[in-house]
């Protein structure tokens, strides 16, 4: 998968690229992520990427030419999109979306926007990644990056299918723990170190429910709450859902 990203701080988005689940990923051939300095095609002297808003205003707006001089020089996978506040709001699925095609380029925005000509005539799309306002669009790009990048095939072995798995059913995960299994009084659960790997999975799904009705409503309502057979789970462990009703066991 080849990942193109646009950006006047490539230092930046070069370095998080280098290290840690990316970098092994392009050494390892299975992702190609190519960061490229929109200063380097500037033309005058003194590499101008911005200039003052046409109409007046406060800051600086991206000037259109770098851009257009770049995606003609290293002519990016495309869809080619811009971050911004405005675009589509990226998720779980749109990183596999992404994750499933051959490619795609990010245009990282920086100072009041980007010449709107960019928008209207070579961007293909915009994309948030949550309603606040950045800086730029570089962290924004690296979020993507990473979330998408840890979907190719390999980049993080096997692990990460089954799990995220988990998360598409809608559901956050279950409480970890690790050594020692107590700690400044604190005990792991005792289910935990029972050895019963069927009562451990059920205990997680458990978990899983209480936590994601409690904490996200909003994927609670997502999944339409209780599934059949679930009441009696939470019930193994004397567990129960906030509006779930409790019944008689017969
Ligand atoms: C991305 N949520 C917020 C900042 C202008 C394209 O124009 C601009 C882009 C940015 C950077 O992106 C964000 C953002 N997702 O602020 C200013």
């Amino acid at each position: 998968m080849r990942i193109d990203v646009l950006t006047i701080f490539p230092e930046m988005v070069e370095g998080f690229a280098s290290a840690s689940l990316l970098g092994k990923g392009r050494r390892n051939g299975l992702l190609d992520v190519r960061v490229h300095d929109l200063r380097s095609v500037a033309a005058d002297p003194h590499r101008s990427v911005d200039d003052a808003p046409f109409g007046g205003g406060a800051g600086m707006v991206l000037m259109a030419e770098p851009i257009f001089a770049t995606v003609e020089a290293v002519d990016p996978p495309r869809p080619l999109l811009a971050l911004g506040p405005g675009g589509r709001r990226f998720d779980q699925a749109m990183a596999r979306e992404l994750a499933a095609t051959g490619g795609f380029s990010l245009l990282c925005g920086r100072y009041e926007g980007i010449d709107h000509r960019v928008h209207a005539n070579l961007v293909d799309g915009e994309v948030s990644i949550g309603d606040y306002v950045l800086a730029g669009g570089e962290v924004a790009a690296m979020v993507i990056l990473e979330a998408v990048g840890r979907l190719v095939p390999g980049v993080m072995g096997n692990v990460n299918s089954a799990e995220d798995e988990s998360f598409s059913d809608g559901l956050l995960e279950y409480p970890q723990y690790t050594r020692p299994a107590s700690l400044r009084g604190l005990a792991v659960p005792e289910v935990l170190l029972s050895g019963d790997h069927g009562r451990i999975a059920r205990w997680r799904r458990a978990q899983s429910l209480v936590r994601t009705a409690g904490d996200r409503p909003d994927l609670w309502q997502a999944r339409g709450g209780l599934l059949p057979g679930e009441e009696r789970l939470l019930a193994e462990f004397g567990l129960a859902v906030p509006g779930a009703a409790a019944h008689p066991g017969r």
